[in-house]
């Protein structure tokens, strides 16, 4: 394993064990509101304290892009944290949730993982040589047309007034394929594309370090990323579709067919 991803690696098992324990104490763990419909937890605050200690004890030159306590540090080598994708999920006891590290090496993905704490699922991917799953190979689905392909998506649900313009392309997809799931953590979406668990996936309005780990496990493990637009722009404007080839490609068709709503909804 790649001594920087090893690091990553216990950085995310850390972390997991902090938001492992504290599902067992749902009650006592404080939410507060970034936003409309954005919430943290001290256990986020926690998780990204313990992920960011366990990277700058190794790498103390390195910086730091995340979630909750911002960017830190100066060089080629960049560190995209969610200590807690799913935090909704999380504060319900609703056991679907993520940490997320990602390592940008010059402004190339380079390591990944995600590591699930709740089924001690560790997905793992280094660039150029592939992806895996607590230690096994994983590649995406072979599904070939969108109507056996199984997608998952994200609502919108802090652009309420522009619901419609997700929904044209919602129903589209939904007629158009097997069937669609909502789970609520980005980084495991992108984690289940890779390892064939959905075929395709696509969501609006999402941060870098939801994607950013996800986005290389779905390279390596054979599968393709971009925007909705079919450009290469969902790291940085947070709107993203992924799948096996020839599922991506279909659902881009089909997403194509929605522009004018579409670049409402990516504005
Ligand atoms: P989070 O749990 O780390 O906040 C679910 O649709 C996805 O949306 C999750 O990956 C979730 O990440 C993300 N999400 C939640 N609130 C968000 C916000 N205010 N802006 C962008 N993404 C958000
Ligand atoms: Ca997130």
């Amino acid at each position: 394993m790649h001594p920087m991803l090893n690091i990553a690696t216990r950085a995310a098992r850390r972390a997991g064990t902090i938001i492992s324990r504290a599902q067992k104490r749902l009650h006592d763990i404080k939410v507060d509101r970034k936003g409309h419909r954005d919430y943290v937890t001290q256990i986020d605050r926690e998780a990204e304290a313990a992920i960011i200690d366990t990277l700058l004890t190794a790498y103390p030159g390195h910086a730091i892009r995340a979630e909750e306590s911002g960017n830190h540090g100066d060089s080629d080598f960049v560190w995209i944290i969610d200590p807690l994708d799913g935090t909704l999920n999380f504060i319900h006891g609703h056991p679907h949730f993520a940490v997320s590290i990602a390592l940008q090496i010059k402004g190339r993905l380079d390591q990944a993982v995600v590591y699930d704490p709740m089924r001690d699922e560790l997905f793992c991917a280094s660039r150029g040589t592939g992806a895996v799953l607590n230690g096994q190979r994983i590649r995406v689905g072979n599904a070939k047309l969108l109507e056996d392909g199984l997608l998952a998506t994200g609502f919108p649900v802090r652009r309420s007034a522009q619901i419609n313009d997700y929904m044209s392309s919602f129903s589209d997809l939904l007629v158009q394929s097997a069937d669609i799931r909502r789970a609520g953590s980005a980084a495991l979406d992108l984690a289940y594309v890779a390892c064939g668990r959905l075929d395709g996936y696509w969501e609006f309005g999402l941060h870098e370090w939801d994607i950013a780990a996800g986005a290389l496990l779905v390279q390596e493990s054979g599968g393709l990323i971009g925007d909705p637009t079919g450009g290469e722009k969902h790291l940085t404007d947070g709107n993203v579709v992924a799948g096996n080839p020839r599922i991506f490609r279909q659902m881009l068709q089909v997403l194509a067919q929605h522009k004018d709503s579409l670049r409402r909804l990516s504005s």
